[in-house]
């Protein structure tokens, strides 16, 4: 009798799977469950009552008030939820708890399904100067620096002479741009070195520094990847996310046009070579910044499925979200190597903010909403008519990405389909995506991880594009049309008085002005804390 070569955990069959999140990413995971013949719980909080995620899933639970440190954030209340519903895996989509250590550990000794990473590996990559010394020992190119905390501001000066000006200094619990000071000369090293470890010190409780050379102008590309628990570890292609304001990414596509069949395939054995040594399983990211040269430097790891993975999707034929519920549930990856990406695809982050005031989050209900469709188009949504959008969750409503044969062809799929969304009753990002399409520089790709913050200016006084102009002008003539009639009908039964209630809202200081400055505070509030 042979022996049977030992296979890392057995296939466990995934049969109800609890979501633990919201909004768009909800109901895509929602979707790809019932592909799979798997149930799914939804949870939401009280300000997501009748949300679209809730109806997508097979059940669902109300889980607290709207605040997420008392809903969506709760883990250990998520988990008893899970257990009482009789879920056997808990799906954390991206943000709220997908990258928390301690609730992928808590999870599995609940004796639940993680549909993610180990919490080791979430660990490994949590912290970033761990991180680089993995990916160090992966034989994986990081940018020069160092892998330890700094000691002083001596030291600081010491080694950035060594790396030579300008330099980084970055956080080693952060991400997301927090705790990160760019110093480019010797007189400046001290005070940058004390206001990153006050500003890492408030952000994650942990005021390590460490040091880089700064990179300038790079690309962001990174490296979606595939790892079941068998051995088998692929990268699937890369993703362009240069396009990208404050840290928020505004456009993703794939693939990206710096990035040549060669090149994808050393960032490719690059990204599998830092996942392997960090014991990654399912599905993960490997951020790099390419520099003008074609040199590329891992930068960190995204333990969890990424807002942008659709255009990975569209471009290699791959369900990301099936295969996470497929590793996790113990299933072998049936290749070991992926296809070049097949066309162009483009994704627009469209969020209810508004570009012509700064991007402060606009709330309010969705009164109308049409969405385009067609070939090569995808909707991944979290809103409908009647959708409530506050200031408790992050402003992104949902994604539209398109796919089409040439990156030409995608851009010119994009505009139109962005031409005939309709979403009324909050500010959107659309518009201005509009103009970022119309523009020369990124038809031609020239673009880099500055482009958006130094081009805002003239993307924003940029006329309107044309079809906006004229949609704008037939809502004009009905709407005045309307008001003609309106008054028409009013006349004899106090028809003046709707006049002068509009008139009164509009003066300053009126009770709904006040009201409108209030809810601006409150934005701008909630801006400076993410
Ligand atoms: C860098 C860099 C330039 N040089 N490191 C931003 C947050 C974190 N993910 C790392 N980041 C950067 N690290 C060196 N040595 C520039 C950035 C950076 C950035 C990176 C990716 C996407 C957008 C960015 C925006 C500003 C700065």
């Amino acid at each position: 009798m042979s022996a049977k070569k030992p296979t890392a955990p057995a296939t466990r069959s995934i049969r109800r799977v609890l979501i633990a999140n919201r909004g768009e990413i909800a109901v895509r995971i929602a979707r790809a469950c019932r592909e799979l013949g798997i149930e799914s719980v939804a949870v939401y909080s009280a300000a997501d009552a009748g949300a679209p995620h809730v109806r997508a899933a097979d059940r669902s639970v109300l889980i607290g008030p709207a605040l997420a440190s008392q809903s969506y954030l709760r883990g250990d209340h998520l988990i008893e939820v899970a257990k009482q519903l009789e879920a056997d895996a808990i799906h954390p989509g991206y943000g709220f708890l997908s990258e928390r250590e301690w609730f992928a550990r808590a999870v599995r000794e609940a004796g639940l399904i993680w549909i993610g990473p180990p919490a080791e590996a979430i660990a490994a990559m949590g912290s970033k100067t761990a991180a680089r010394t993995l990916a160090i020992a992966a034989g994986t190119p990081v940018v020069p620096g160092t892998t330890e905390a700094l000691r002083d501001a001596t030291q600081a000066a010491e080694l950035a002479a060594q790396f030579g000006y300008p330099v980084l200094l970055k956080a080693a619990a952060g991400g997301g741009g927090k705790g990160m000071r760019v110093v480019r000369a010797p007189a400046e090293i001290a005070g940058a070195l004390e206001s990153a470890k006050r500003e890492a010190q408030n952000a994650f409780g942990d005021d390590a520094v460490y040091i880089e050379k700064y990179i300038e102008g790079p690309r962001h590309v990174e490296i979606q990847i595939l790892a079941d628990a068998h051995g088998t570890c692929v990268a699937v292609g890369e993703r362009e996310c240069s396009i990208q304001r404050r840290h928020q990414k505004m456009i993703e596509e794939a693939p990206s046009v710096a990035v040549s069949p060669e090149l994808r395939k050393r960032m490719g054995d690059a990204a599998v070579a830092a996942a392997k040594a960090a014991g990654y399983v399912n599905a993960g990211t490997c951020e790099f910044l390419l520099d003008a040269h074609g040199d590329f430097y891992f930068l960190e790891m995204n333990t969890r499925i990424q807002v942008e993975h659709p255009v990975t999707e569209l471009v290699t034929g791959l369900d990301l979200v099936q295969w996470q519920l497929r590793i996790a549930a113990g299933e072998q990856l049936p290749f070991t190597q992926a296809p070049e990406p097949r066309g162009w695809a483009i994704e627009c982050r469209i969020t209810s903010e508004d570009p012509a005031h700064g991007f402060l989050p606009s709330t309010g209900r969705i009164t109308a909403l049409h969405l385009p469709s067609g070939p090569g188009i995808r909707w991944d949504g979290g809103i409908e008519v009647g959708t409530t959008v506050g200031l408790s969750y992050d402003p992104m409503l949902a994604k539209l990405i398109v796919h089409a044969p040439t990156r030409e062809a995608a851009i010119a799929r994009m505009r139109h389909a962005l031409q005939e969304l309709v979403i009324e009753g909050v500010e959107t990002s659309c518009e201005f995506h509009l103009r970022m399409m119309d523009d020369p520089e990124y038809q031609r790709g020239a673009v880099d991880i500055q482009w958006l913050e130094a081009k805002l200016p003239a993307l924003l006084g940029a006329p309107a594009p044309e079809e906006t102009v004229r949609a704008a002008a037939v809502g004009a003539v009905l709407l005045a049309e309307r008001d003609r009639q309106g008054r028409a009908r009013q006349v004899g039964n106090g028809g003046a008085k709707g006049a002068a209630r509009s008139a009164a809202a509009d003066a300053p200081g009126a009770a709904s002005s006040e009201e409108r400055g209030w809810a601006r505070l409150a934005r701008e509030e909630s801006l400076r804390r993410r």
